[in-house]
């Protein structure tokens, strides 16, 4: 049996941390689908055609993670897919309220899907989209903190929004 797992998030962009965190997925399930949310109520920095293709390039060596979007609630889009788990990253102890409360209410939608938690290398500990969107918006550098792909493209979506 193929053990499906689906990483779900927003990916605005993806960053250095997301990257870790796909990495380790795929070498626990047979197949891990990386989940972009269309979410009609947030205004993102990237499009999803955007955050799609920058996913699909960072993660096109490895042959298990395919990268996807979904809309509506995440445990009906897992069922889609036939995932046996969520993946989500545990970073500080700051991220652990909001991913219990997520972690339970999914299961109380749907008690056959799991969570696992999984922690990305020290380094990545502290990192996040909205601080990379912020720190990019006031002209700092993001290098090491996102792909040199992704560091061009903020470089260039920055330069447009100003
Ligand atoms: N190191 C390790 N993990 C990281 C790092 C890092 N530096 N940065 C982010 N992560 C992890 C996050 O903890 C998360 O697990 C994942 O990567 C994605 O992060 P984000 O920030 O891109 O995405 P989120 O947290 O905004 O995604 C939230 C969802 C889209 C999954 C959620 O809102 C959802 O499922 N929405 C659909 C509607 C739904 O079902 N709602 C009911 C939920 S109970």
């Amino acid at each position: 049996k193929q053990v499906i797992g689906i990483y779900p998030g927003s990916f605005d962009p993806v960053t250095n941390g997301h990257l870790d965190l796909i990495h380790r997925g795929a070498k626990i399930f047979d197949e891990l689908v990386v989940a972009i949310l269309r979410n009609p109520e947030k205004d993102p920095l990237f499009t999803v055609p955007e955050r799609r293709e920058m996913l699909q390039e960072m993660t096109k060596n490895l042959p298990n993670v395919r990268v996807d979007e979904f809309q509506g609630l995440m445990v009906d889009y897992a069922r889609s897919q036939g995932a046996a788990a969520v993946l989500r990253g545990i970073r500080a102890i700051s991220d652990y309220e909001y991913e219990f409360q997520m972690a339970l209410m999914n299961r109380k939608l749907d008690s056959t899907l799991e969570t696992i938690f999984m922690m990305p290398a020290e380094k990545y500990s502290y990192l996040s989209s909205r601080l990379v969107r912020e720190v990019a918006r006031l002209g700092g550098s993001v290098d090491g903190l996102v792909p040199e792909m992704v560091v061009q493209k903020l470089v260039l979506k920055v330069k447009g929004t100003k």
